[in-house]
């Protein structure tokens, strides 16, 4: 399987890592740590020379009870590091969830818009649908930021996520968007509690049904604190054992803050052929 994107058609036959850099200065387990361009854009390199695949730069925390920003601050930490990070030979993906600022990361050349709303802002299924090819992520998360984590409530958590997927990329596709373009994403922990996210991995490759590759980020999330009783500075082994979970279980790309870790992982488990 492969995800068309502005500058590179990705081979998903081996999982990819998608490497987070946060240039915000509230991130849940890394705010403020490269929120200014120059140390984002090392970043961007420490996480290439440790084999991410992929960057998603994000200008926006999205952690539960999250501030909005402005759209102009958000351009002002996106749009310097984009345009450092497009020299950097790889596929460069822009977390965001306005349009506005779609537009303008897809005018200087950003390869994917990922988009925890999945399109649903107005104007945000045109700014990816009048690109001739950028690649989009489709996440899905019941309610906003700011409200998610009150008391969501589901009959059936994987169906319903995957009912929302599948409309999701349907609207888009409708639009002429090429279904070699999406890739979707359940969104762990977005509008969902512990038992909720936990049914998402074990009952995961129901949602493989959809066709298009799945995209997985559990790093460092509360998920794992609830269940290792680790802060959000100690979850690297257990963000690594649910990317290898995510992968054994279908999963093509795994967005992660901890690359080094996740990557030597991953060789160990695609080397004995366990990647699903
Ligand atoms: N999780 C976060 C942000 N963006 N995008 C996708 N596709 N999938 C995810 O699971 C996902 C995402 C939250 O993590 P992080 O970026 O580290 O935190 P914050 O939103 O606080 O910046």
């Amino acid at each position: 399987m492969f995800w068309q994107t502005t500058r590179f058609r990705i081979d998903l036959s081996r999982p990819k890592v998608m490497g987070i850099v946060n240039v915000t200065p509230d991130s849940f387990s890394d705010g403020g740590r490269h929120d200014d361009t120059a140390a984002a854009l090392a970043h961007c390199e420490k996480l290439l020379a440790e084999g991410a695949d992929i960057l998603d730069i994000g200008g926006e925390s999205t952690r539960p009870g999250a501030a909005p920003v402005p759209l102009e601050q958000e351009l002002a930490r996106v749009l310097p590091v984009l345009d450092g990070a497009l020299k950097l030979g790889v596929p460069v993906s822009i977390d965001t969830l306005k349009p506005e600022v779609m537009w303008r990361v897809l005018e200087r050349g950003a390869d994917i818009v990922n988009d925890i709303n999945a399109l649903r802002l107005p104007g945000a299924e045109d700014a990816v649908a009048d690109h001739p090819s950028c690649g989009v992520c489709l996440m899905h998360m019941r309610g906003d930021p700011a409200t998610m984590q009150q008391r969501p409530a589901y009959d059936d958590v994987v169906a319903e996520v995957s009912d929302f997927l599948r409309e999701r990329m349907a609207a888009l596709t409708v639009r002429g968007v090429d279904s070699e373009r999406i890739v979707l994403d359940p969104g762990i922990g977005f509008g969902k509690s512990v038992e909720h996210n936990l049914a998402l991995l074990r009952r995961q490759r129901e949602l493989l049904a959809l066709g298009r590759p799945l995209l997985v980020g559990w790093s460092r999330k509360s998920t794992l604190g609830a269940i290792t009783g680790r802060p959000v500075d100690q979850r690297v082994p257990a963000s690594v054992a649910a990317a290898l979970a995510s992968v054994q279980l279908g999963a093509r790309i795994v967005r992660v803050h901890d690359v080094a870790a996740t990557v030597d992982a991953l060789k160990v488990w695609d080397g004995a052929g366990l990647v699903g």
